[in-house]
């Protein structure tokens, strides 16, 4: 927790009355019971095969929501809009890395998705793919990826995307822990003009160990030369004997209950968390959440600039979006690439209206300054999203000034993977914005800030948020582990979720993120555990002990700082500490490697053996270290403090 976050600008922005009087959200709203809100959205916003006759079953800590329903999430976000006579209209303007000008853009309508997605859904299922078989996808922003995660939707195939820019390593845990045979991946990707191994990597965490995948199906990006085995196969050859029409592949009925995916997220300790969703709950949650936050019109066209390989991606890329039918951007590249205005360009292009993106990301832009906006008409946009991470107040003002024109209202969206939506959100013409404050709960939630001993602190009492009602779109628990989910989320309280993160309440009853109480870093809104880091370090074989902190930084929010001691008392160069980030970086992804490493002779212990981790965040942020009485070797922190200083 930082002294920046938390902090709250003094200057509010009431709602634009124009915006107010055509706001999809209502005031009322707020007034709802949980239950009737929630129902009449699942009503309104979802087609559903079957009705449901049970809007909430809550036997905590596990809800049920639309018992008795069924549905088909692909059907919901791509069949339904056809159907309707949306199928000319464009779903994904696909910008490939190489930005908008491109030869390779694609403006892929309702109707064209609808054929990948029943193509590549016919080519699955000659691979034994069906209701509730397992599918990995790891691949980058390009639309195949969206087309593989409908097609397992359509099916009634769980599907579990890892992040492109994870290593092979983590992808082969991921599919064995799922136990999935099929894994979906691309032959290479391109980011920022690099070309990156995709399919190379996967191989290479396959061969690692004994593995569930029997088939890895390969979409072309580059047409690169990859090495093809008995194992693979071109999702082009896949298909190419396979009907792309919907009546040959109906989309499977699907119980509300039944698993849409999982999603593995950083946790304090031990092995990654498959996080559980489930079908309409899910579904309902993302698209309620993205329609009355993002005040999304038939002709709004909406850009969340993250990667489908985490929560926003799933929720707000795919399912949200094209459950409500709306025109979206879908951008394969980076900020900055090929030029500082890219983004701009596209926004520009494509008349974007909504942008939703993290503080991170327009750090960036703010770096580069604001000359590379203002060569470009931003007139069309009306919203704007933060997610990921605390936004600085002056990070949003000046999001609001020269991206919003100093009039779309910024939405700062506190949520997580395990919330599978937005919970904590201002809404477009009903609240009075704060900067640097989420402010409020969604309609039909509440939410505390309580101390440790479970009491409820009141304004500007710097606490732990936890929730105290159930959500749609709450995670239905932690793949095969009961006791996990228990320990980590519903012990703490017994009566309310704790959600990880400290809070405070201001003097309105605001609500201020102030980030996570856990072992958890965020690093460019991307959650890296301390644990895992350490653990990929003493993987080494010259390591012998690791210990990680985090501390601010002005462009990513936290960057990862790793203390390490090697095997036999040796010491440290330059060289190993190159060798040692790449390690990290192999291991586990390039956004998990530690930007400052330290070798220390011995990590500063208590006579107990703990390592004492706030004298590491002391270190690592180049702040006083207090009381040092307690440790085995005061020494050692001296001699670390040094190399802080040093860099
Ligand atoms: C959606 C997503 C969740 C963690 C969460 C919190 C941080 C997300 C935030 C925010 C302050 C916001 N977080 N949004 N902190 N203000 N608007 O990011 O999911 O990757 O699971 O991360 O991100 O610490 O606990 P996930």
């Amino acid at each position: 927790m930082s002294d920046q976050q938390g902090q709250a600008a003094t200057r509010t922005y009431p709602p634009d009355p124009e915006l107010s009087k055509s706001a999809n959200a209502r005031p009322e709203m707020k007034e709802q019971g949980l239950e009737e809100f929630w129902d009449e959205q699942a009503k309104q916003r979802i087609s559903w095969f079957e009705d449901y006759d049970t809007v909430l079953e809550w036997n905590q800590p596990y809800a049920k929501w639309f018992v008795g329903g069924t549905l088909n999430a692909c059907y919901n976000c791509v069949d339904r809009h056809v159907e309707n006579g949306k199928g000319d209209k464009v779903a994904l303007h696909a910008v490939p890395d190489d930005g908008p000008d491109s030869p390779d853009a694609q403006d892929i309508t309702f109707s064209d998705l609808q054929r990948r997605v029943v193509a590549f859904a016919n080519g699955l299922r000659k691979l034994g793919v069906g209701k509730g078989v397992p599918v990995g996808i790891y691949m980058q922003m390009i639309p195949d990826a969206v087309v593989a995660m409908l097609a397992c939707a359509r099916l009634g195939a769980p599907h579990t995307v890892v992040f492109g820019g994870f290593s092979g390593k983590a992808v082969a845990e991921r599919c064995n822990d799922l136990e999935c045979t099929v894994l979906v991946t691309q032959d290479e990707a391109l980011r920022g003009g690099k070309s990156f191994p995709q399919k190379v990597n996967a191989d290479e965490g396959l061969d690692g160990g004994p593995t569930s995948v029997e088939k890895v199906v390969v979409f072309r990006r580059t047409g690169g030369d990859v090495p093809m085995g008995d194992r693979d196969v071109y999702a082009d050859e896949l298909m190419s004997d396979v009907s792309d029409d919907p009546s040959e592949c109906p989309c499977e009925p699907m119980d509300a209950e039944d698993l849409l995916f999982l999603l593995y997220t950083s946790g304090s300790t031990g092995k990654p968390k498959g996080v559980v969703h489930t079908t309409g709950g899910y579904l309902t949650g993302v698209t309620t959440t993205h329609n009355l936050v993002f005040d999304v019109k038939e002709d709004s066209v909406y850009w969340c600039a993250a990667d489908i390989g985490w929560i926003t991606g799933h929720s707000y890329i795919v399912y949200g979006p094209l459950s409500n039918g709306v025109t979206s951007v879908l951008y394969e590249g980076v900020p900055g690439y090929p030029d500082k205005d890219v983004w701009w360009k596209i926004v520009e292009k494509y008349g974007v209206t909504i942008l939703y993106t993290s503080p991170t990301a327009i750090r960036s832009h703010i770096k580069w300054g604001p000359e590379h906006a203002q060569k470009h008409d931003l007139s069309t946009i009306r919203i704007l999203g933060s997610v990921g991470e605390p936004i600085n107040p002056e990070v949003w003002e000046w999001y609001h000034e020269h991206i919003g024109g100093g009039k779309a209202p910024v939405m700062d969206t506190w949520w997580q993977t395990e919330t599978g939506h937005i919970l904590i959100t201002p809404l477009p013409g009903i609240t009075t914005l704060k900067p640097g404050s989420a402010q409020q709960p969604f309609p039909g939630l509440e939410f505390e800030v309580r101390d440790d001993e479970g009491n409820a602190l009141g304004a500007n009492e710097p606490g732990n948020l936890v929730l105290t009602r159930p959500w749609p779109g709450m995670m239905r628990g932690l793949y095969k582990d009961d006791q996990r989910y228990r320990e980590t989320y519903w012990s703490k309280y017994s009566d309310a979720y704790f959600a990880g993160d400290g809070a405070k309440f201001d003097d309105d009853g605001d609500l201020q993120l102030m980030g996570r109480i856990d072992d958890v870093t965020n690093v460019s809104g991307h959650r890296i555990s301390t644990f895992e880091v350490e653990s990929a370090l003493v993987e080494h074989e010259k390591v012998a002990e690791a210990a990680v902190a985090a501390r601010r930084d002005p462009d990513t929010g936290q960057a990862i700082v790793a203390f390490v001691s090697l095997k036999g008392g040796n010491e440290g160069d330059d060289e190993l500490k190159q060798v040692l980030r790449e390690h990290v970086a192999k291991q586990i992804g390039k956004l998990a490697r530690p930007a400052e490493l330290i070798f220390a002779s011995d990590l500063p212990k208590t006579r107990s053996g703990k390592i004492m981790r706030r004298l590491l965040k002391n270190i690592a942020e180049g702040e006083e270290l207090g009381d040092t009485s307690t440790l085995v070797d005061p020494t050692v922190v001296e001699d670390m403090k040094k190399q802080v200083g040093a860099k």
